[in-house]
């Protein structure tokens, strides 16, 4: 392809590559680019592709990325704290204090912290099983605490869409977990018709999770934003945890708020540039 511009951007070593996308209304990767974009030896190497497009809807900029294996989420926790970053990086104008971003899950409003990190209003969680979606439930009604057999055990779970669907799982140890393995039976288990973000969660106090995820369409990352609220969620429904917590994931921390009278999720962490190019893939 033509010699592409590019920059490298991570949240809790969760890593993206960012496009510069303004001046085009279309991605300017296809997925099977993606794919090659993202592979660690034969390409860049990344968890995913952020595009970041001209506004719709009334936003400055619209959010579009691709996972590493070309599948298009609808949302992306740590890619949109990269994605205000990158566009702070390039002095793109901001409506105030931050950006209005338009993704496929709805308007998310990133700002950025005195203290250098970035907080996004990532709207309401989603609890209904079938707009989720999974069939664990009746209809709409919630997901909670069912039972799902996969390997040799039966795990108790809860489903929460933050836009894109997660399954969370409570643990007594998550270290003890071979994400590898079970991972991808929980992600293409037929329950969850668009597949599913997997997280083991072990509660250390009713304001400390810790957290390790199988992400659908990238597998094992190191954090993944949407997934640690929809965990803090479960943790609320099932009375395990408080509205306020921190979330530990092996790439380092969130602090996740569930605001019950807005009934919106704030999710303040970092988010760094790391390095720019020009692809020649
Ligand atoms: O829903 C999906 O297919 C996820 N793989 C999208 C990425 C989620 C992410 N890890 C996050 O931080 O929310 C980027």
């Amino acid at each position: 392809m033509s010699q592409q511009p590019f920059v490298k951007y991570q949240g809790l070593g969760n890593d993206f590559i960012l496009i510069d996308n303004r001046a085009q209304t279309e991605p300017l990767l296809t997925p099977e680019q993606t794919i090659k974009w993202c592979d660690r030896r034969f390409g860049i190497g990344a968890d995913g592709v952020i595009f970041a497009l001209p506004g719709q809807e009334g936003t400055d900029y619209t959010m579009r990325i691709f996972n590493s294996d070309g599948s298009e989420p609808e949302m992306c926790g740590n890619g949109i704290r990269c994605m205000a970053q990158f566009l702070k990086d390039l002095g793109a104008p901001a409506s105030g204090n931050g950006y209005q971003i338009h993704t496929l899950a709805g308007r998310i409003v990133p700002t950025f912290t005195s203290d250098g990190l970035i907080s996004v209003d990532m709207g309401a969680p989603i609890l209904g099983a079938a707009d989720i979606p999974t069939t664990l439930a009746e209809g709409n009604a919630l997901a909670i605490d069912r039972s799902l057999a996969i390997g040799d055990r039966t795990w108790q779970v809860t489903c929460v869409s933050m836009g894109n669907p997660h399954c969370i799982t409570f643990v007594d140890d998550v270290a003890a977990i071979p994400l590898e393995q079970i991972g991808p039976q929980f992600e293409h288990n037929s329950v969850f018709p668009e597949r599913t973000n997997t997280e083991f969660v072990q509660v250390l106090g009713r304001d400390r999770l810790r957290m390790r995820v199988w992400e659908r369409g990238a597998g094992v990352t190191l954090a993944c934003g949407t997934g640690a609220c929809a965990a803090l969620v479960a943790a609320v429904l099932l009375d395990k945890a408080d509205n306020e917590a921190i979330v530990e994931l092996p790439g380092g921390n969130l602090e996740i708020r569930w605001d019950r009278d807005s009934d919106r999720i704030h999710m303040t962490g970092p988010a760094k540039r790391m390095f720019s190019g020009i692809s020649e893939i």
